[in-house]
């Protein structure tokens, strides 16, 4: 499976941002990731609508929503996305899962499944056929900057090999959270194919973007 680069939109420096939008134009990026969180499922406030409306004119590379609020299928219609995006939904933040993900697909997006770390893979088994990727939290949802959470090196082996022996060989993996050089070795050996890249790595303060997104290239 292609290994891909979604880097962290809000970890950008927003004075700049679209000189950094043309760089990841120039570089190939494959995602942006756009972290949306409403107070409520994780305590804090990151990106809006406005901001997704703005991204989606002003570049044709596809976006990635994470979508961290309760009860998504209630506002899933406020954001602006097709074919081509991803856009993941929390396990833990509806009990309307498959109808949101469904939601995601009629509108021509691909659908993406996310747990946070303390949620087992078994839990995915009935939207198996609804989903596009699953998102595998490594850190716990909120902020940029925080510490890997060990396990889930472990648990996206798993999810690859459950993935694989179920006849979902095309269900993508992704990784968020601590997805630093180190980290992205480990991520992408255990199966990981999108990598979100934030502070820990396309965004660290000793390298320029283009030459954190070619190691990290060279590494996954
Ligand atoms: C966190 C959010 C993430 C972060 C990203 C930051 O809740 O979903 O997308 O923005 O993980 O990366 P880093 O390298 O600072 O952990
Ligand atoms: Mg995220």
């Amino acid at each position: 499976m292609d290994k891909k680069i979604s880097p962290s939109i809000m970890c950008v420096d927003f004075l700049n941002l679209k000189e950094t939008i043309n760089e990841f134009e120039r570089l190939g990026i494959e995602y942006l990731h756009v972290d949306i969180m409403d107070g409520h499922f994780v305590g804090n406030y990151t990106l809006g609508t406005d901001f997704v409306k703005t991204l989606k004119s002003t570049t044709n590379i596809p976006i990635d929503i994470h979508l961290m609020v309760e009860k998504p299928e209630n506002v899933l219609e406020w954001f602006a996305f097709g074919e081509g995006d991803y856009v993941s939904v929390h396990i833990e933040s509806t009990c309307h899962l498959q109808k949101v993900l469904s939601a995601i697909k009629q509108r021509g997006g691909k659908a993406m499944v996310a747990i946070n770390p303390g949620t087992p893979i078994c839990l995915l088994e009935s939207v198996l056929d609804d989903i596009d990727a699953v998102l595998v939290m490594t850190v716990n949802p909120g902020f940029a900057g925080q510490k890997l959470v060990k396990s889930t090196i472990k648990k996206i082996a798993d999810l690859r090999k459950y993935l694989d022996e179920s006849g979902y060989e095309n269900v993508e993996i992704e990784c968020d959270g601590n997805v630093s050089f180190e980290n992205a070795v480990l991520m992408s050996e255990a199966g990981a194919n999108i990598f979100v890249a934030g502070t820990s790595s396309v965004f660290a303060k000793d390298g320029t973007l283009s030459e954190n997104i070619s190691k990290l290239r060279r590494l996954i």
